[in-house]
């Protein structure tokens, strides 16, 4: 693998957020995916995303699997924690970084194949354990690194570039999610970069599992006429049911709109999102309305995207198991070692 680094120059006058920091501070190294790849829009709204939430990139945790999705994270928050796991495997060391420190910051990155074919099980167990993190796909249809193979979410009666169809029924991420009892999910497509960066915003500010499926489209391997994670396709069936706005800090919200098409959460952290409403008859409240209303949209074509649904009362596997809040690092040998009584009591108790 190459790896190029950028130089460290910055313009004087380059636009700073509120910890001082530049859009700079927020990047990693040169991408080495192909010009025009669709993970590279990812990486740039990842990039937008940290730098409007003024996030301290020594705070966040980047872990991800193989592929060309999960190399990405050497392309974002280069002064940041990151670990590239083993095919699939992202979703359980996330957990055990998690359980271990509960207060940085988890970005998990993953591809279909890591996440719907090798690490399904992985990704399952995370998003039903409400692991508190980000948890992006970034969503082809292929195995890109491996050379384009059909991954799991490729449509059924899709082509693949040497024109081979696909007899497969795929596996629909974002349902799965929702029926794992996910608490924030998202879809959204790489080439949407307004309404993605605000999505990866409010999916850093949730506490619970948030999970944000992307489209995202290989230009080398799954572009062609016949596929379904084509640039052309996703543009003319995308479905956006809301636009999505983070807002940040306490400041009055200004609302550009007719008030009754935009909808404030309130989110368990304090955190505030706006929902404009573009489809008036969706709910992103209502888990079973979202996975019919998917089902029924995925059965005439149409890719829905948006935050399809929040519960902004979640909580995480931490409040589940009731762990300690100091990360584990931090115990000293007397909160480790409670001493004899607290010993003997428990056996007690298991007697
Ligand atoms: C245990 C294991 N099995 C198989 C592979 C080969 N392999 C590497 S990447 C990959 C698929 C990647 O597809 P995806 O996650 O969709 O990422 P993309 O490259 O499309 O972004 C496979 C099968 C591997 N590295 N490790
Ligand atoms: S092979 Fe596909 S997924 Fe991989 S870098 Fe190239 S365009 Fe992106
Ligand atoms: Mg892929």
């Amino acid at each position: 693998m190459t790896y190029i680094a950028k130089p460290k120059f910055q313009h004087p006058g380059i636009k700073k957020n509120a910890l001082g920091y530049s859009h700079r501070d927020y990047e990693g190294k040169i991408s080495t995916l192909c010009a025009g790849c669709g993970h590279d829009s990812i990486t740039a709204s990842i990039i937008e995303a940290c730098f409007e939430l003024s996030i301290e990139p020594h705070r966040v945790a980047k872990i991800s699997g193989i592929g060309c999705s999960s190399k990405t994270p050497d392309y974002f928050l280069g002064n940041s924690h990151g670990f590239n796991t083993v095919h699939g495997r992202m979703p359980s060391v996330l957990t055990g970084a998690n359980l271990a420190n509960r207060e940085l910051i988890y970005l998990g990155v993953s591809g279909d194949g890591d996440s719907a074919s090798i690490g399904f099980g992985q990704f399952a167990h995370a998003i039903r354990r409400g692991v508190n993190m980000a948890y992006i796909v970034e969503n082809n249809g292929v195995y890109g690194l491996t050379k384009g193979q059909f991954s799991a979410t490729a449509d059924r009666g899709s082509k693949s570039k040497k024109g081979v169809t696909n007899t497969d029924n795929p596996i629909d991420l974002v349902g799965i999610a929702l029926q794992l009892g996910a608490t924030y999910v998202a879809r959204s497509f790489s080439g949407d970069k307004k309404q993605l960066v605000p999505i990866i915003a409010g999916a850093i500010q949730h506490k619970g599992a948030a999970f944000i499926d992307v489209i995202s489209p290989c230009i080398a391997f799954n572009n062609h006429a016949g596929s379904t994670k084509s640039f052309d396709y996703v543009r003319e069936h995308n479905d956006a049911v809301n636009r999505l706005d983070v807002l940040t800090g306490r400041d009055p919200i200004e609302i550009d709109q007719d008030p009754g098409t935009v909808q404030i959460v309130e989110q368990h952290d304090g955190s505030r999102l706006a929902l404009r409403k573009i489809d008036a008859d969706y709910d992103p409240h209502d888990r079973l309305g979202a996975m019919t209303f998917l089902q029924k949209h995925s059965a005439q074509g149409q890719i829905v995207t948006g935050l399809l649904y929040v519960d902004a009362e979640a909580d995480d596997l931490h409040s589940h198991l009731n762990t300690v809040e100091r990360p584990l690092n931090r115990l000293e040998a007397a909160d480790l070692c409670p001493g004899q009584s607290v010993l003997d009591k428990i056996n007690a108790s298991l007697r």
